[in-house]
């Protein structure tokens, strides 16, 4: 983007007028400022549908997109609350942790923390995590097939740590998905926790209007045309 003197010059505004401009065009995520670099157009957010059991790397392919895997962590420890929950184990049962930084043609993306019990995957303790598929480990180290999974959605804001990690301001939107996977045999597989940039992703779902099977009924609907009839 050209600096605020250009724009100045260029528009016939005041500094503060164009200022005010990139700022508001920043805060929509249409601009991204970079210290020391200056102002540049972002890049357009990525549309993932809230319908299929995808993995990150299917997603990033089926764009055109090369996906990649930082390795931040990997770990046994006991599952603790929300895991335990979510999985269905004792919170002192071990999980194996794995933090990720998710990257879509080197730029982060998402930070992903997995929970997997250790008894189902002990195998992926030893497996090169960098930039590989976990589902498809999951499968090929584990013989564990994910076939279905449900899913939350909340929008929050990143911590100094996230901040850093996925290169946004501190306190920018994040929008948190928590996903639990299960195998045929309805097992939970795995447990995540994965930070979404807020200025990178749309999520997007097709909605049905139910008929009734759950006691939601359409409300009748008057249709009349423009002229009244
Ligand atoms: C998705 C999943 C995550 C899974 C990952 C596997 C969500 C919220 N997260 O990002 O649970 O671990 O895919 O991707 O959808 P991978 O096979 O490329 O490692």
């Amino acid at each position: 983007m050209p600096s605020e003197r250009e724009l100045t010059e260029q528009f016939g505004v005041s500094r503060m007028t164009a200022r005010q401009a990139l700022t508001e065009l920043e805060r929509i995520g249409y601009l991204h400022r970079m210290q020391g670099k200056g102002t540049f157009v972002a890049s357009p957010k990525v549309e993932q549908p809230l319908v299929a059991l995808t993995s990150f790397t299917e997603d990033m392919l089926r764009r055109g997109m090369n996906p990649g895997a930082r390795v931040i962590s990997v770990e046994d420890v006991p599952a603790g609350r929300k895991p335990a929950r979510a999985l269905g184990l004792a919170e002192t049962d071990m999980v194996l942790r794995v933090e990720r930084l998710r990257l879509a043609a080197g730029e982060p993306m998402a930070l992903e923390i997995s929970h997997l019990p250790t008894t189902l995957c002990s195998a992926l303790r030893d497996a090169n995590l960098e930039d590989q598929s976990l589902y498809r480990l999951i499968q090929e180290r584990c013989g564990l097939v994910l076939v279905r999974a449900s899913q939350s959605l909340e929008a929050v804001s990143a911590n100094p740590y996230e901040a850093e990690i996925l290169r946004v301001h501190e306190g920018s939107p994040l929008l948190l998905l928590e996903r639990i996977s299960y195998d045929p045999q309805n097992r939970p597989v795995e447990f995540v926790r994965s930070l979404y940039r807020g200025d990178r992703y749309r999520f997007t779902a097709e909605l049905e209007r139910r008929d009734g099977t759950d006691g939601i009924v359409p409300p009748a609907v008057e249709v009349r045309t423009a002229t009244g009839r």
